[in-house]
């Protein structure tokens, strides 16, 4: 009885001296492989015992923060479990904190290294129990002061801090996002003075038709991540305009991002976007077409008395809002007239309306009313 609760016991010191020598031997001959700024890999990932875990590796020859992508273009949809793992060290011991990647979904980061210091990724799929495959992508991308390549047309990429869009204040700048790709998130990058009054002006051109759900969200935040104003949704057909005051004079980012796991999981959208500084602080206060824009107190365009100013408005997102400034002294009567040329005479819906306040709408002058096509108020 004695000999063989012994014997038993060798066994098992046996085996767990076999495991961990098999162990060490796999740790000291993983086969990174080498990634290159802004050079895709597209691989692929099984969850058999032998190939569900890929190594890569990335050698920063300069002090630079790189953006990394993952990108699970193809894999399991069976939960958390599912989702490709991802690992990320440096050769300085830093653990980079990072979210796991679920089918069809994109993860960015942004990650600083010293020069000589080496990025390891390590992508992993634990997996269902089922016999399934993942396909994915990855690739790393230097800041815009290190080389990054962008695309004229569309700015990408443009989906963290590290390589967001510069943009210049009084420009439109119309683009595109498609939720569950690798473009679900634009972040767009300028500087501000503090005490100074913006106008953030957005339309949606092109998105599911939804008037309720599906839109993409817009967010303004200073450097530290700190909102300037709440963020918004905006669904298709929808034009807002919003006034803003940033305190400190500085970095600001715009981020218009698509809905993360909503229904309209590979919708495509369209919209515009600008940031307008006051009227006041423009070179020319008259300049823009057709009195545009004119969508905030600030922005809104200054008439003289005895101006007559022919303009229109569009139906849907393009133009919903005209609004205009007049200087008015105390005692001094005045009369204005408004009269609806042209547009669609089907019901009360189709009228235009108008209405006057003094600024901030403090004081009201003339309550919100109507004008019919041909009528003059
Ligand atoms: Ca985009
Ligand atoms: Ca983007
Ligand atoms: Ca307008």
């Amino acid at each position: 009885m004695n000999i063989k609760l012994i014997f038993l016991i060798l066994t098992a010191i046996t085996l767990t001296a076999c495991h961990s020598q098999k162990a060490r031997n796999k740790t000291s001959s993983i086969d990174y492989k080498q990634l290159e700024l802004q050079e895709e890999l597209i691989e692929q990932l099984s969850t058999d015992i032998n190939d569900y875990i890929a190594y890569y590796s990335y050698v920063s020859d300069v002090n630079q923060t790189i953006s990394l992508r993952v990108t699970n273009s193809f894999g399991p949809v069976a939960g958390k479990l599912s989702n490709l793992q991802t690992d990320i060290t440096t050769s300085g011991g830093r653990v980079i904190e990072s979210d796991s990647v679920k089918s069809g979904d994109t993860v960015w980061e942004d990650i600083q290294l010293n020069v000589g210091e080496t990025l390891f990724i390590a992508l992993s799929a634990f997996g269902t129990f089922r016999d399934e495959y993942y396909e994915y992508s990855l690739e790393i991308y230097p800041s815009q002061d290190n080389g990054l390549f962008i695309d004229d047309d569309t700015f990408e990429p443009n989906d963290t801090k590290n390589i967001s869009t510069n943009v210049l204040l009084n420009t439109t700048y119309r683009s595109e996002l498609m939720a569950g790709s690798i473009d679900q998130k634009d972040i767009y990058k300028f500087s501000l003075l503090a005490g100074k009054t913006y106008s953030l002006v957005s339309t949606i051109h092109q998105g599911p038709s939804s008037a309720t759900i599906g839109g993409i969200q817009f967010s303004l935040t200073d450097d530290n991540d700190n909102p300037v104003f709440a963020a918004f949704d905006m669904v298709q057909n929808q034009n807002k305009a919003d006034e803003f005051t940033p305190n400190i004079t500085g970095t600001y980012y715009l981020k218009i991002n698509s809905p993360l796991g909503s229904i309209y999981a590979h919708s495509f959208y369209s919209y515009s976007t600008a940031i307008w500084e006051s009227r006041i602080d423009w070179q020319n206060p008259y300049e823009g077409e057709d009195f545009e824009p004119n969508e905030t107190e600030s922005i809104a365009f200054e008439m003289d008395i005895n101006q007559i100013i022919e303009s229109q408005l569009a139906r849907g997102a393009d133009d919903q809002i005209d609004m205009y400034k007049l200087l008015m002294y105390p005692s001094n009567k005045y009369q204005i007239s408004i009269t609806a040329t042209d547009g669609p005479n089907r019901s009360s819906l189709s009228d235009i309306r108008f209405k006057i306040t003094s600024k901030n709408g403090e004081i009201v002058l003339a309550p919100e009313q109507t004008i019919r096509v041909g009528e003059t108020r």
